[in-house]
């Protein structure tokens, strides 16, 4: 009986130790398997007279009974913290980007137009676009650059061979540089294209791919520009200024922008004007803001502009008469440089990962008015 009772509370203590499923198994084995002593206890009972069976029994009885209930409670218990562990050990984070991890990343000078596009869109203008391969009119002639014009001269253009001269017997194997078609050298050809489209009023930008045969830090033979072009009636140069000033200060998100309009001369607008704005050095970066005459100040140069010529309203079908308008042309590489800090405008085009993977923008943070155009991921 007292062997009974110490056994049986050995084996529950041994029941609420055992640390594993194989342990208990291990304990019921020993009690309550074939050969446990439970088992073979209760076998006893067979042999014994009935006066012995009866004083025996219960003692085996609750024993089994105790010890069965143990085992079953414990080995729930286990069997729940065994899935507790492995539930904890499997979990899947589904806000984790999918396996192999981006690598591509928006490019600053597609970044840059995708923020001019926001910022204009908010002020009313539409995206217009235009051909890269223009022809000579709609580059020159039509923006009141005739062909003896000397302003043609400062564009370094590339031209193509010459369709006539290269097609003649004559003169092949000695093709001539030809004035027909030529890779555009500004954006302001879509000022012509938008006008012949669409007629008065207007009000776009046109952002996009230009070339000139020209290199250095500040220079590359392909850069980009935006075009913006208002026409409507009483248009006037502080329409200009209030849109560029508004323009700049979304674009580089701080208040204290200061644009200076200095004289100037394009053929395609009258008067003219370029755009230059104040910055200052931090650290030997250039950090637009200020007054450009302000102690440790200075004004940069970042486009031109002006009251858009008669004589372009007439190549473009419009009556001067009627209607008159601003355009203007930004450099959108330059526009990049200052916003992020970058000082060689021909790391732009080496195509080099490394750069890229450091000045790169995640292609899941679209610029918006909102979020903040410039949100870096
Ligand atoms: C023009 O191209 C005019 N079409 C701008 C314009 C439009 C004036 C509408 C009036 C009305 P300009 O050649 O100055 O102007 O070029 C404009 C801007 O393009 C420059 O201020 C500069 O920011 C940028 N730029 C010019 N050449 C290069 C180059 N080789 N590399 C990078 N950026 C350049």
């Amino acid at each position: 009986m007292t062997d009974i009772t110490s056994q049986t509370e050995a084996a529950l203590a041994a029941i609420a130790a055992a640390a594993s499923l194989d342990t208990l198994e291990a304990e019921r084995l020993e009690t309550l398997g074939k050969k446990g002593w439970v088992s073979l206890a209760l076998k006893t009972l067979g042999g014994m007279s009935p006066d012995e069976r009866t004083a025996a029994a219960p003692a085996i009885q609750s024993a089994r009974a105790a010890i069965a209930e143990a085992l079953d409670a414990k080995k729930a218990a286990l069997e729940a913290a065994a899935l507790e562990e492995q539930l904890a050990r499997e979990t899947i984070d589904l806000t984790l980007p999918a396996l192999p991890l981006p690598k591509g990343s928006v490019h600053p000078v597609s970044q840059v137009m995708d923020e001019l596009a926001e910022i204009f869109a908010d002020l009313g203008f539409a995206v217009a676009t235009g051909p890269e391969i223009e022809d000579d009119w709609h580059n020159f002639t039509a923006l009141n650059m005739d062909e003896t014009h000397p302003a043609r001269a400062m564009h370094d253009t590339f031209y193509f061979p010459d369709k006539t001269t290269a097609s003649s017997n004559e003169a092949v194997g000695q093709q001539e540089i030809g004035k027909d078609i030529l890779l555009r050298t500004h954006t302001s050809p879509v000022q012509i294209r938008s006008m012949l489209d669409q007629g008065a009023p207007i009000r776009i930008i046109a952002p996009g791919r230009v070339y000139r045969s020209d290199s250095d830090a500040t220079h590359t033979p392909m850069f980009h520009q935006v075009e913006g072009l208002v026409i409507d009636k009483d248009i006037h140069l502080g329409h200009l200024k209030w849109t560029l000033e508004t323009f700049f200060k979304a674009f580089f998100e701080r208040e204290d922008i200061v644009l200076r309009l200095r004289p100037s001369y394009f053929p395609f607008t009258e008067p003219s004007v370029e755009v230059d704005v104040g910055y200052s050095n931090e650290g030997g970066r250039r950090v637009v803001g200020g007054h450009g005459d302000a102690p440790g100040h200075a004004w940069m140069e970042i486009g031109g502009s002006g009251m858009v010529n008669a004589r372009v309203l007439e190549f473009a079908g419009i009556d001067p008469a009627a209607w008159q308008g601003f355009a203007f042309g930004l450099g959108i590489d330059r526009i990049a440089m200052l916003k992020y800090g970058m000082n060689d405008l021909r790391a732009f085009f080496d195509g080099d990962p490394r750069w890229l993977a450091h000045y790169g923008f995640s292609p899941f943070d679209q610029p918006t008015l909102s979020a903040g155009v410039g949100a870096r991921a």
